[in-house]
Parts: structure tokens; sequence; C-alpha cells
């Protein structure tokens, strides 16, 4: 670490500061101080030099869109503003039919994933999702499936009466090759009860992605913060996801989504500042020094602050998306119907300072 950043450093944290210049790991403790005590210009000057170390100056983007089979859902999460009763007029059920020709039309059109995710529908079991990543896979056999939750999985996997391992075999075997990070929420089992009772638990959560991981299935982990939690649950969150990708080398990227208030039963919280948002991206950086990647979500976070994003560790910014998702328009963010075009994506790429490369899911270059 430059002589420079030290001079600006308070003097509690300077011996946190040589150690991660030095490349060493942070204890939950540490990433407390450092979450609370330091600048926030530091924080960004620090997660810029993990992302460096791992990905230089690249920052990645996809050619993808998305399926939302429904809107349905067996739980009722208090942050959650897309889940309808399956008797509201606004809810909505594809037909296998349905999604085929959705997914029909992008056919030869470039894009390089499909990513599916919805709600737990109490109609449907595992073995109607297998046919549904059959039928994707027939109309798109270039493109990688990454499909549902790790709850939506437990919840489709249980109800077809299978166990964890068996059930992602089946998937596996249908096509699907990755996961995202989605229902992670907050690990903390307080929280949890709070916010989402119904949902599996956390170390449930944690099993199936061990699942995947075995199979070969690399995925992804998410963080939804911003409600009722404390930043020692945040870091908590944090440091499971450090143990577990320990243990299996999983998981491809980390994505801390930001609680948006439009709609929901939590709306009377509000929303964190940006600067929150950049102190979380920061620290996640720092703190997941197992993670090869860092997702800021532009959908969530909106262009602009997706830009700064990348200013304090961030190394993709997800993809083109062409309008086909709805859970953050139903929430509040900014962009009603979420679009990017290549050229927008690698010109907020450009503007920041870094060098836009496409990749596949597997963060191969295209
Ligand atoms: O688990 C729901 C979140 C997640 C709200 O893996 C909300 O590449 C904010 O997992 N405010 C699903 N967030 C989405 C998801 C995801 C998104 C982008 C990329 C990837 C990836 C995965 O959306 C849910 C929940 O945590 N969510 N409601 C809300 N009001
Ligand atoms: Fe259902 Fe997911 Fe919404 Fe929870 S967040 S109510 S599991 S759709």
């Amino acid at each position: 670490m430059t002589d420079m950043l030290l001079n600006i450093t308070p003097e509690n944290i300077r011996p946190l500061v040589e150690k991660i210049g030095a490349g060493e790991r942070i204890s939950p403790r540490e990433a407390l101080t450092l979450y609370r005590e330091a600048p926030l210009s530091l924080l960004g000057v620090l997660a810029t030099g993990v992302k460096e170390q791992k990905s230089g100056r690249e920052v990645f983007y996809n050619r993808n869109f998305h399926i939302e089979p429904t809107n349905i859902c067996a739980f009722h999460c208090a942050f959650c503003s897309y889940r309808r009763p399956a008797d509201a007029p606004d809810s909505w059920r594809h037909s296998l039919d349905e999604v085929l020709e959705q997914a029909t039309r992008y056919r030869d059109s470039g894009v390089t994933e499909v990513h599916i995710v919805g709600g737990a529908d109490p109609l449907h079991d595992l073995f109607y999702y297998e046919q549904m990543i059959r039928q994707i896979r027939a109309v798109l056999p270039g493109v990688t499936v990454k499909a549902f939750s790790a709850v939506e999985l437990d919840f489709m996997i249980g109800k077809a009466g299978l166990s964890l391992e068996e059930g992602l075999r089946r998937l596996k075997e249908a096509g699907m090759e990755t996961m995202p990070g989605g229902g992670a929420e907050i690990f903390d089992e307080e929280i949890r009860r709070q916010i989402c009772p119904e949902k599996s638990s956390a170390d449930r959560w944690l099993e199936v992605h061990r699942t995947a991981h075995r199979l070969g299935m690399p995925t992804n982990a998410t963080m939804l913060y911003g409600h009722i939690e404390t930043e020692t649950h945040r870091i908590d969150h944090l440091d499971r996801l450090r143990r577990l990708q320990d243990e299996t080398g999983g998981f491809n990227a980390f994505i801390p989504l930001k609680y948006r208030h439009a709609g929901n039963e939590l709306s009377h919280l509000g929303e964190v500042p940006i600067t929150d948002d950049l102190r979380t991206l920061a620290l996640s950086r720092i703190f997941l020094d197992n993670f090869p990647h860092l997702k800021a979500y532009w959908p969530m976070y909106g262009q602009q602050t997706t830009q700064l994003a990348l200013a304090f560790g961030a190394d993709d910014i997800d993809g083109t998306i062409d309008d086909t998702t709805r859970i953050y328009s139903m929430a509040g963010a900014q962009d009603d119907r979420p679009v990017m075009s290549v050229e927008a994506m690698r010109q907020l790429i450009r503007e920041a300072g870094y060098i836009p490369v496409e990749r596949d899911s597997f963060y191969k270059a295209v």
C-alpha cells in the first residue's frame, strides 16, 4: 500500500489497510471495523485493488434474457413486490407452450444465457420444470440455461419426493448448467424469521448450493440488504458464503441486492442511500477474497450507480436483459423496462475507465 494511502487512513484501521494490501484475509470483526470506520474513498481504493488483482482492467457483461414462468408463489416474503395470489388480476402462470414461444423468439439473436426465475408455484414439481428445460434446450441449443433459486429448487424437488442430489442431477441432465444466486436474503435466523419465515432455512440454501457444486454445477450467491438487518448480519452472511466457497470453490459471482421498497409490506422502511450501496459492494469485494467476481446488477441499481459501482470493486454488470424481467420494476427500480444494448453496456464500462469484455455464463470471453 502506498504511503499516500496510509496518510489518509485513520490510525486504527492502518493495520487493516496493510493486511488487505498484502493480499491477506480479514476476519469478520475486522470487516465490521472497516465497514463502520473507513472513509468511503478508502474503501473504493481497497476494493479496486482487490478487483484488479482478480480481473485486471476488465469488466464483464453478457447477452441474456429472462423467463419468469409465474408470479404465483406458495410463500409470502415481506420484502417481495412480485408475488401475487393465484386469483389476482395481475398474476400470471405461463404454460409450457408459452415459455417455449418466449424462448423461440431468441433463436439466432446472439444471446448466450437464459435466466429462469419465478415463484415457488404450488401447482408444479420438478418433473414439470425438467420438461421446460428440455424444451428450451431443444430450441436454443447453444444457450446456457441458468435456472431457479435454491428456494424454488428446494420446493420443486421436495414436491417431487426426491433428494436434493437426485433432483439436481435430473435438472442437470435436462440441460441446466448453472444456478442464479437468489433466495439467500439474509442468513441470520432471526432476520429470516421476520422477513421470509416460510422460505428454506439458511442451512438448506447453503446445502442446495453445496450439492450443485458437488455435481459440477457452478452457482452465484446474493444478499438482500438495506431492510431490517444490521451490518453484523451482513458480515455474518458474507462469512457463511466465504466458508462454503472455501469448501467447494463452486461460486462464480456474488451479487449484493439492494432492497427496493415500492409495493411490499416493508415499504415504510424506505431505501438505504447510494453511499451504503458502495460501502456494501466494496466490503463484499474485500471480504470475499475467494469469490472470483462481484456483480453490480444494473436493473436493480440503475445505470448511474452501476457505473459508480465499478470504482468500488464490481467487475460485472450482468446483461442486456431485453426487458424480460419484472422483479425490480415491480419493486420500484428506476428502469421501468430494463433493456440495454451491447453498445450502451460497453460505453458504460469504458466511461468508468475499464475494458468491456463480453462473457459467457462461466466468465469465458466470447
Ligand atoms: O431472492 C425480491 C430479490 C431475488 C426484492 O444470480 C428483491 O446472476 C430487492 O436472485 N428489492 C431474485 N430485491 C433475483 C436474483 C438475481 C438477480 C440478478 C442476478 C442474479 C444472478 C440473481 O430478488 C430474490 C430477492 O432477494 N428481491 N424482492 C425487492 N423488493
Ligand atoms: Fe415467493 Fe420469491 Fe416473492 Fe418470496 S421473494 S414471496 S419466494 S416470489
